[in-house]
């Protein structure tokens, strides 16, 4: 804060986001980065600040190595107080510039936080003098990619994980399977790939990651702190996994929604053994009273779970309209005990919340609205009664494939028509659902849908800036306990982050709420 003294001195608004836990603003005249300026301490972290200075300011001559103003370290526990995981402390002046992280991951947030701090004056690039001591708020912050309705490429995957890890999430949950089509390959059941991966939305071609494709994504978000999140959707969303086995898929129910959505988008009708290209929800299942079902899913997912380095499985339960609601949650029990048998905590979304018998540690995820509807909230609420905890996606703040805009091809309305970026940004977690309080919750995630998203440009132009008031929620202090977290700094510091994105190619979409500097 500044003193008043020198309240005659211009701050300009620092355009970090998310927004820190603490930032001092120093009365000290800005560091100048020079074209010679050096880095010294963890290679790493170095290298990554290097690169981010050079796309920043298109100077190539910075140096990684050697005695330098610049240093970036790793101090574990030396972060006072708290030293919490991922947390870091940054210190600028004029003179020098010190990052210090409580563990690698804290010092690669520190990095993101310096590259957005880069502020061009005149000629020069200067960072300006301040005193930021930062840590997430939420331990689980997601970004989820749909990569079953339209395939999307293990270099976009990576692409989308930069984009993410630039705003400190730590989360790349990808839904693997719908009933459009299936994404990764499995030796157990190579059926899967050859026989259901050639299809997406709209007669689009599909698509799968082989291993070494998944193998490369998880390596990918792991030089970004990330984790990866495997969904495989259950027992719905499975028209795929029949045209491979069609004895484990019961016949599609042909609800009168099935057959609008249909008619509206000109598509046919779910038929067994030919591949769906619609964006019907809800018409498909699994058969609950076969023993082959679990032969399946134990194979799919014994085999993921040994792809997948981080602790979680997500086993869908979403919208299992063609499941009587007794065998769903006979089904979910199973599935999750098979999760736990494997070592994972498994995660499904809020419909098994209410499920009796699913394994108690299973994590739930939210998509309900702001203001809950259909008792969607009641059954989050499950997650919380038997131990465990929730993960909030409310669909109308961000769900980053809603439209933003009502003109645009892009995006679907389902969640309160098109979803402005103030409504994307003002919520609190901490509030959101009654009986859910601070400790019950894991974490904030943004999932994009994709049945009308084709290409990374798309999902840039869908993701921005809304991605950033998810990542807002999920690591930046509750809106009542900073002066940071109001809608009005949020843009300013949001269209602040123009030059840095731009200079790293993402694509950066004209919005009416905000000015991109
Ligand atoms: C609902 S919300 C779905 C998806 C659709 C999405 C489109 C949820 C768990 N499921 O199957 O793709 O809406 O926005």
């Amino acid at each position: 804060m500044k003193s008043a003294d020198q309240n005659d001195v211009i701050v300009p608004t620092i355009a970090i986001v998310p927004a820190p836990a603490r930032i001092e603003v120093l009365a000290s005249p800005a560091f100048r980065l020079t074209p010679d300026v050096q880095i010294a301490g963890d290679p790493d972290a170095g290298a990554a600040l290097a690169a981010l200075i050079q796309a920043r300011t298109g100077d190539r001559s910075v140096l990684a190595h050697g005695r330098a103003p610049i240093t970036v370290r790793i101090e574990a526990g030396g972060l006072e107080p708290g030293g919490s995981a991922e947390s870091y402390r940054l210190e600028v002046d004029e003179e020098s510039v010190s990052l210090v992280g409580t563990d690698a991951a804290g010092l690669f947030y520190g990095v993101q936080t310096l590259a957005q701090l880069i502020t061009r004056q005149g000629e020069a690039f200067v960072i300006p003098a301040v005193r930021i001591e930062d840590a997430p708020r939420f331990a689980y912050r997601g970004v989820m990619l749909d990569v079953a309705r339209h395939f999307h490429s293990a270099e976009t995957v990576e692409a989308y994980v930069d984009r993410a890890a630039a705003l400190k999430f730590n989360v790349l949950h990808l839904h693997l399977s719908d009933d459009q089509g299936w994404r990764i390959q499995l030796d157990s059941r190579p059926e899967l790939t050859d026989v259901a991966s050639g299809s997406s939305v709209g007669g689009d071609p599909g698509g799968f990651y082989t291993k070494a494709d998944y193998a490369r994504i998880i390596d990918h978000a792991a030089s970004r702190h990330m984790i990866v999140v495997p969904e495989i959707d259950l027992p719905g969303h499975t028209h795929a996994v029949g045209l491979a086995y069609p004895q484990l898929a019961e016949a599609p129910v042909l609800s009168d929604h099935i057959r609008e959505v249909a008619e509206q988008h000109g598509g046919a009708l779910p038929t067994p053994g030919v591949p769906y290209d619609g964006m019907a929800v809800g018409f498909s299942s699994l058969r609950i009273h076969d023993e082959r079902t679990y032969d399946f899913v134990t194979d799919v997912l014994t085999e993921l779970a040994a792809m997948t380095p981080g602790p979680y499985l997500h086993v869908g339960g979403d919208e299992a309209l063609g499941t009587d609601p007794e065998d769903f949650a006979l089904f979910m029990a199973r599935v999750t005990a098979i999760a736990v048998s494997l070592g994972k905590t498994p995660v499904t979304w809020h419909e098994a919340g209410d499920a009796e018998g699913i394994a108690p540690t299973t994590i739930g995820q939210y998509w309900g609205f702001l203001t809950p509807t259909d008792g969607m909230d009641e059954k989050a609420r499950g997650f919380v009664a038997h131990g465990s905890r929730v993960i909030l996606s409310p669909a109308d703040a961000i769900y980053l494939d809603m439209k933003y805009d009502a003109g645009n091809p892009l995006g679907l309305t389902w969640a309160r028509g098109v979803t402005s970026v103030e409504r994307a940004y003002s919520w609190e977690p901490g509030t959101l659902l009654d009986g859910i309080g601070e400790a019950d919750i894991l974490g904030v995630e943004a999932p994009m849908w994709t049945e009308t998203i084709r290409t990374l440009d798309d999902i840039d132009e869908m993701a921005f800036p809304r991605i950033a008031a998810a990542a807002e929620a999920a690591w930046s202090p509750a809106t009542t306990a900073s002066e940071l977290r109001t809608w009005e700094s949020f843009r300013e510091r949001v269209g602040g982050l123009g030059p840095l994105w731009k200079s790293l190619g993402f694509g950066l979409p004209h919005s009416d709420e905000l000015t991109w500097a």
